[in-house]
């Protein structure tokens, strides 16, 4: 597996987080930016699960690296909540202020869509990243890795880091995540099919909330005496873990592993509370989205099967089935590599 490596910067990640504007007043531009020619309104807003997330405070570096790139303007709005109630205000400003693209990572594949639709329908184009809705309300899906490979690599490091067998449980995001609810359903199957003396416990959701999560990890390790490992794929949940794992006594005893940021985990791989965890580059997925969005603004694609767009650095995507564009593999990281990435 490899990890596209283009787009690493951890000093733009600040930068950027430091720049973005979180009130939803700010897209405003041209309606013709970029070269003078007619390339559409390309004020792209990305409006992410929640704000304070460094996995999508790095998405919108590579987002706002894109909209500079191609002569758009580019803006970061959302809640401080995992909500898709709270995404849907936001949705609803955006269609007012006639946005060219959103790009957003939904935290419900249903309940957003009517919102979606209405921006849609004023004209404003729909790319999701992260986590999808129902296909019927945005233009394109960005997918950080295929879900098989997800779920299959997040397992196959809790098998190896427990042994091969015993108690393990999950701790997710919110409960309606697409994503997370994706993988998981792929994490069951591919136990039931790889491991069978692996036995996923419980599903437990930390909600996207460092907090929250971290008092899941603690009823988790209580109502399971016998847990040998948890997966969260998520990067809020599995630093939590790992923060409460470090400082017990379950430290060298329970592993965790799942997806997370580099820069969050580092501590916790350095230190040996946690081995091997996995992720993509989420600076190229909101590279990549910004430029998706950009292609249809231009209406250089319609978000079609077999459409192709190139996106900047990362080079030419194809769109695939259900309006779907595909970033890459998954990728792992451990002691040997993670003084690699910073982001
Ligand atoms: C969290 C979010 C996001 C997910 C990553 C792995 O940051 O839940 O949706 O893709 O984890």
């Amino acid at each position: 597996m490899k990890l596209a490596t283009k787009r690493l910067s951890a000093a733009g990640a600040l930068a950027v987080s430091a720049a973005l504007v979180l009130t939803g007043c700010t897209t405003g531009g041209d309606d013709t930016a970029a070269s003078g020619g007619d390339t559409g309104n390309l004020t792209v807003t990305f409006l992410p699960k929640n704000l304070g997330n460094p996995y999508f405070e790095a998405s919108s570096v590579g987002g706002e690296a894109a909209a500079t790139e191609f002569g758009g303007t580019f803006a970061e709005v959302g809640p401080s909540e995992a909500t898709p109630d709270a995404q849907v205000s936001y949705i609803n400003t955006l269609t007012q202020q006639g946005v060219g693209g959103i790009v957003i990572a939904a935290n419900d594949p249903e309940a957003i869509c009517d919102a979606l639709n209405e921006a849609r329908d004023a004209g404003t184009k729909v790319v999701t990243f992260d986590s999808d809705t129902n296909p019927e309300c945005r233009d394109l899906f960005i997918n950080q890795a295929d879900a098989d490979g997800i779920a299959k690599a997040q397992i196959d490091l809790i098998a190896e880091q427990i042994g091969g067998s015993g108690e393990i449980a999950i701790l997710s995001a919110t409960a309606n995540a697409t994503n997370q609810n994706a993988w998981i359903e792929k994490m069951e199957e591919y136990v039931g099919t790889e491991y069978p003396d692996i036995t996923i416990v419980e599903t437990v959701y930390g909600d996207d909330d460092d907090q929250t999560s971290f008092d899941k990890t603690a009823a988790l390790l209580q109502t399971h005496p016998n847990l040998k490992g948890i997966v969260s794929p998520t990067t809020v949940g599995i630093a939590a873990a790992a923060r409460y794992i470090q400082t017990s006594d379950f430290k060298g005893k329970v592993a965790v592993t799942g997806l997370g940021t580099p820069n969050q985990m580092r501590e916790f791989v350095e230190d040996g509370t946690v081995t091997s965890f996995a992720l993509w580059n989420p600076e190229d997925l909101g590279y990549l989205s910004a430029f998706a969005a950009q292609a249809l603004i231009a209406g250089d694609i319609t978000g079609a099967e077999g459409d192709t767009f190139t996106a900047g650095e990362l080079g030419e995507y194809t769109v695939g089935a259900d309006g779907t564009v595909l970033l890459g593999d998954p990728f792992v990281f451990d002691k040997d590599n993670i003084g690699d990435f910073s982001f």
